[in-house]
């Protein structure tokens, strides 16, 4: 597959960005070779400048649940862009926005919009530290929230796929607050609680694990947490950047009825435009200024332009059918892909919630990230070149999800299957 454009493209980019990327998974640097990069995507598919076209699966990583360049999104952007770009006053698409969000997701009584899910859990985890006068927090190992300071301890996601513990440029300071206990290990959360009585303000987790592959709660174990957390007054965050709207119209939290006290929403709410979100009880929300004394604040929080296709993104994703249609796409997906390892003997393990999906090469039953971290990343770095030689884009790290869209069809689907049948068979 002719790729030169490309890789005279990325030796350019690396002349004046960091890797030549703005976030570091994009460079392909842990399945080695030079990324592809992208001239135009269109429903299922992008294109690079090269001229080849790819079956998507890693859709913008997550956002894009509509397909690339959807006509509805594009044109409402483009009727809104000739109203203003921004404007640093509120609008009425931003209470249309918020409106939707808190109709849709069970917990959120008040939401706040920004611009990013690296601000959504900053800002969420600044409010419950607020909130009840604590310091500390509990994370989860390999749950990944965005780039913020004291939550890139043990997190998933590019720190976990270039094997990072940690972040340089974090002082022990910072960190010093942040404990962190494996997933699905109630037991843990008890015992962290216990050696610091009265002083952990919040736990923050993905309800569905998705920056180390996708790993599901355990049966029982969000509500675990719910009761656990209730009983020490410390305030429960979801994390739904990547699963709200995704799993389900009200995300993780309805998927599995567990009513966290707060979420943070990003990716599908900005419709592949920058949009983050955080809310919930209007009790805790009522102490982000200026009502409360709680500070977050924002230039182009609420955007117009991001708001609009946000809105009109969760409007078309309340459609009848809409979910069942995910489930059918993925799963035909899923199943393909299980048959193919199964009948050539690899030892793999396909993890899957709705829509999103991950293949580990592993006889591991994964439920933890340490689990992930038992999977063969070499194998893994085979699987995604012959699919992306075959025309098919998955993630360029084990560590990341996989995302079926409403716009695959059964034909590219069908495609995948037989791409990755062949792949899988040479592994
Ligand atoms: N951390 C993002 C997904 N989990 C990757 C973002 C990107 O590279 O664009």
């Amino acid at each position: 597959m002719e790729s030169s454009k490309s890789l005279s493209a990325w030796q350019k980019s690396q002349q004046y960005i960091p890797g030549g990327v703005n976030s570091p998974v994009r460079n392909f640097s842990k399945v080695g070779g030079h990324p592809r990069f992208i001239e135009r995507g269109s429903g299922s598919k992008v294109y690079d400048i090269d001229g080849n076209g790819y079956i998507d699966y890693v859709a913008s990583w997550g956002p894009l649940i509509l397909g690339h360049a959807h006509p509805e999104i594009v044109n409402a952007v483009s009727a809104a862009s000739s109203h203003g770009t921004s404007f640093g006053a509120p609008t009425t698409l931003e209470t249309e926005l918020a409106e939707i969000i808190v109709n849709a997701v069970p917990s959120i009584e008040k939401v706040r919009l920004v611009n990013s899910g690296t601000e959504a859990t900053m800002s969420a985890i600044r409010l419950a530290r607020g909130y009840t006068g604590r310091d500390k927090i509990i994370k989860i190992d390999g749950c990944y929230h965005g780039h913020v300071d004291y939550l890139l301890a043990k997190a998933g996601s590019g720190v976990a796929t270039f094997g990072l513990s940690d972040s340089g440029g974090v002082p022990e300071d910072f960190a010093r607050n942040t404990l962190t206990v494996p997933f699905n290990n109630p037991e843990a959360v008890k015992a962290t609680i216990d050696a610091n009585p009265d002083e952990i303000a919040c736990l923050i987790l993905e309800p569905i694990m998705g920056n180390m592959g996708i790993i599901p709660p355990r049966e029982g174990y969000l509500n675990e947490l719910r009761e656990i957390t209730e009983q020490h007054g410390i305030v429960l965050i979801f994390d739904e950047v990547i699963t709200g709207f995704r799993v389900a119209y009200g995300g993780a939290q309805s998927y599995y009825d567990v009513t966290p006290d707060m979420t943070c929403l990003g990716k599908v709410i900005g419709g592949g435009l920058p949009v983050g979100a955080y809310g919930g009880k209007r009790d805790i929300m009522q102490c982000v200024a200026p009502e409360g004394d709680v500070y977050q604040a924002g230039t182009l929080s609420g955007n117009p332009l991001a708001v609009t296709a946000g809105i009109t993104t969760l409007n078309k994703l309340s459609a009848p059918g809409v979910y069942e249609q995910l489930e059918t796409n993925a799963s035909t997906l899923a199943d393909g892909l299980s048959e193919a390892t199964q009948k050539n003997g690899i030892d793999a393990w396909h993890s899957r919630v709705g829509s999103m999906l991950m293949l580990y090469f592993t006889p591991e039953t994964v439920t933890d990230a340490d689990g992930a971290r038992t999977a063969d990343t070499e194998r893994y770095r085979k699987y995604f070149w012959g699919l992306l030689e075959s025309g098919v884009y998955v993630a360029p790290s084990q560590f990341e999800a996989g995302f079926v869209s409403l716009v695959h069809s059964q034909e590219d689907i069908s495609t995948t299957v037989q791409a990755a049948s062949e792949v899988i068979s040479k592994l």
